[in-house]
């Protein structure tokens, strides 16, 4: 066993005798490891939580200590239905060790994450996971710390956009004319939907930021959706958002960074299988405003992704995990197929949320 791992691991109040320390998963921004005891003592997740993306570590770990614990107090299965953020033995939700920061929070036992939906049944479940996440949210009243500034904010984004092109510091603008040009030839309309964000048009929650089907964890012997897991981004922001990155997410019929852009567009049967689990937990709370402005919400987080992939390729591979050298562009060119694909399906995507909100 990796010695610095345990040394670390040893720091937080786990119950039981460590047997082993595995890396889990490939998250783009933390590295996460299963932290195995032996005999009948509970597992654990061990993150160290990427620093450069997130600043402020211990601000995000008192949102997520706060936001878990509204949960686990209206839930069934406290254990189950939300995370349980292990402290360090020093009582802090962290331990800061070589400039990084580590947390750790209870593994659960007997689930299952996708990266892909492969049925519509799990993008329903997937649906009805994030719906009653933020329900859940609803009456939560605290002040939550902006974890990483104007996250979903496209205004904010366009300031970094305009910034990094700018800098140009890997000198690949040159080559970019194209991709450039998908991105500026959407600046107006992006802009104009975040404006009634903005203006309060479209009311702002407490909402997860980050709802691919990934950070979703599903029962294994029942196959229903259990929690929201990857709370790092929990903020308040609109519900629109949550539900556009999962549509992002589950409705593409390729990977994230399919090279072959054949594999992408956006399954219409995905989109109404999400939406109907969405809308059975939130039909009756959302305001006009944000029911017509749902179906966007897919092209607008999609277009977002589309912007960030391209500035970090832009900004020479600093933000994003990468695999191989122009992996950014990959994952730029493949969710622009998917931004067009959902373009081209925009009427069908509305009337199908016309006919599920009534
Ligand atoms: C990152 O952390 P992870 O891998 O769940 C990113 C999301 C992107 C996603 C793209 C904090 O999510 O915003 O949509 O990659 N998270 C952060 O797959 O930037
Ligand atoms: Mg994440």
């Amino acid at each position: 066993m990796n010695d610095k791992l345990f040394n670390i691991a040893q720091q937080f109040e786990l119950e039981g005798t460590i047997s082993s320390i595995e890396p889990l998963g490939e998250g783009f921004i933390n590295d996460t490891y299963v932290v195995t005891t032996e005999g009948d003592a509970p597992n654990y997740i061990l993150q160290r939580k990427n620093h450069v993306v997130f600043p402020d570590v211990p601000g995000m770990m008192d949102n997520i200590l706060a936001v878990t614990e509204h949960i686990k107090a209206k839930v069934a299965d406290p254990m189950r239905e939300t995370l349980t953020v292990i402290p360090a033995k020093d009582g802090k939700l962290y331990v800061e060790s070589e400039g990084n920061f580590w947390a750790v929070c209870l593994f659960i036992p007997d689930t299952v994450t996708y990266d892909r939906a492969d049925k519509p049944e799990l993008a329903y479940q997937g649906g009805v996971g994030i719906g009653r996440f933020q329900a859940l949210l609803s009456d939560f009243d605290k002040p939550l710390n902006e974890t990483i500034k104007g996250f979903h904010n496209i205004r904010w984004r366009f300031e970094q956009w305009d910034a990094t092109i700018a800098a140009d510091p890997a000198g690949r603008v040159k080559e970019l004319a194209e991709e450039i040009g998908w991105v500026e030839s959407r600046r107006r309309e992006m802009l104009d939907f975040w404006s009634l964000v903005e203006e309060g048009v479209i009311p702002t929650h407490v909402t997860h930021n980050d709802t691919k089907i990934s950070n979703i964890l599903f029962d294994k012997p029942t196959g229903k959706v259990l929690c929201a897991i990857d709370l790092d981004t929990v903020m308040s922001s609109t519900s629109l958002n949550d539900f556009g990155d999962a549509i992002r997410s589950y409705t593409n019929t390729g990977a994230e960074d399919d090279k072959c852009l054949e594999n992408v567009e956006m399954s219409l049967d995905m989109f109404r299988a999400y939406a109907e689990g969405y809308l059975s937990e939130q039909r009756d709370t959302m305001s006009q405003s944000e029911l017509e402005w749902l179906a966007f919400a897919g092209r607008y987080i999609t277009f977002e992704q589309v912007l960030r992939f391209l500035m970090d390729y832009i900004d020479g591979d600093k933000y994003y995990k990468i695999a191989y050298p122009d992996h950014n562009l990959v994952r730029t060119r493949a969710q622009y197929k998917l931004l067009q694909s959902m373009e081209r399906q925009y009427p069908e995507m509305q009337a199908i949320i016309q006919e599920l909100a009534k």
